[in-house]
């Protein structure tokens, strides 16, 4: 079982109450030390069935601009094609080892199954690891899937997932529109900024399983998205946080919630307005958390930059315009190469 094989790298160390030195970070990022207990932030929760198209795009628009990051309810996806969504998921995870590798990363390819806690190294030497395995695959368009990264072995796992991405689309596309016209563009300019019909769904699927030192390990270290929004449901084991000056809150759970990330492509095409946010997160003594993020990403070729209509002499343009390739793989070098 999962939990067995991770207690099986802590026992290679002195004692069950301690983890690998690889996965115990620097003071100054550990969790027991740099978050903000007994001061929750709040964040907000937006009922996206709202009839007040107006209330609907103010609540949005200062969410975006102020947190970075919301909660959506009565957001239109069926609480059972959720649960059927992450059954599939947590079984993928139940597989034994060399079945998932059988999904297993391609040199340079980001899809695929990867693993922190399998590999003792994983070719990044010097950098800190992340108590979590996860899976990566595009969910959407269908030009873009590569079903080999698919566990198609869990017999429902491609019907389940399709019926998933065609609801979740219909989530993605009332946020670009809501947040195009909460800057005063037309409904349909982020969307369009992004790739429009070609914006790919990259669905990545993140175990983290009972960590003995919760206070010394991160499951995935501090980051913003650099995709341009990611529409995330967890399991309820919290873990998730967010950055605000410099403090490290947690973001509660609520269930049937969709959790809505601003990632960097929206701050730039917003020129800025709406804000990337700066989440991380922890892990427990004793649960297994998952989560389902769902990335919104313009095609490689996309060139994003600030929309011209929102630039002027007063607002000059504070991003270059590049393609969503080179913005990629310079953010992925970058954080990658960042040691400790
Ligand atoms: O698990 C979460 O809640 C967030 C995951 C995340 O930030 C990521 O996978 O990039």
């Amino acid at each position: 079982m999962e939990v067995g094989r991770v207690q099986s790298i802590a026992n290679k160390t002195a004692s069950k109450d301690t983890i690998p030195l690889d996965f115990i970070w620097p003071e100054n990022v550990q969790p027991a030390i740099t978050t903000v207990h007994g001061a929750d932030i709040e964040i907000p929760l937006i009922e996206l069935d709202d009839d007040d198209e107006e209330r609907l795009i103010k609540l949005i628009a200062k969410a975006s601009s102020e947190v970075g990051l919301f909660q959506i309810v009565n957001h239109g996806i069926p609480s059972d094609v959720i649960e059927r969504f992450q059954k599939v998921g947590k079984e993928f995870f139940e597989l034994s080892q060399e079945e998932k590798e059988r999904y297993g990363k391609l040199p340079g390819s980001v899809e695929g199954y990867g693993s922190s806690l399998q590999k003792e190294d994983d070719g990044k030497k010097g950098m800190k690891k992340g108590w979590v395995d996860h899976i990566f695959h595009r969910v959407w368009p269908p030009s873009a899937i590569n079903l080999r990264f698919w566990p198609t072995i869990l017999t429902s796992y491609r019907e389940v997932n399709e019926e998933y991405a065609k609801y979740l689309r219909r989530v993605g596309d009332k946020l670009f529109t809501y947040l195009s016209l909460g800057l005063g563009l037309e409904r349909h300019e982020l969307r369009e900024g992004a790739g429009g019909d070609d914006i790919e769904y990259l669905l990545k699927i993140n175990y983290y399983p009972p960590c003995p030192r919760p206070d010394l390990a991160l499951g995935v270290p501090a980051h913003s998205d650099m995709s341009a929004i990611t529409l995330l449901v967890p399991n309820d084991v919290p873990g998730l946080q967010i950055c605000k000056d410099d403090r490290w809150y947690n973001v509660n759970y609520v269930p049937n919630a969709i959790v809505i990330h601003i990632g960097d492509q929206i701050e730039i095409m917003s020129n800025g307005k709406y804000k990337a946010v700066m989440h991380r997160t922890t892990v427990s003594k004793d649960k297994t958390r998952f989560s389902w993020p769902v990335f919104l990403e313009p095609p490689l070729e996309q060139i994003v930059g600030p929309i011209s209509k929102l630039i002027n002499k007063q607002n000059p343009a504070r991003f270059t315009s590049q393609k969503y390739r080179d913005y990629s793989s310079y953010k992925y070098n970058n954080i990658s190469q960042q040691k400790i």
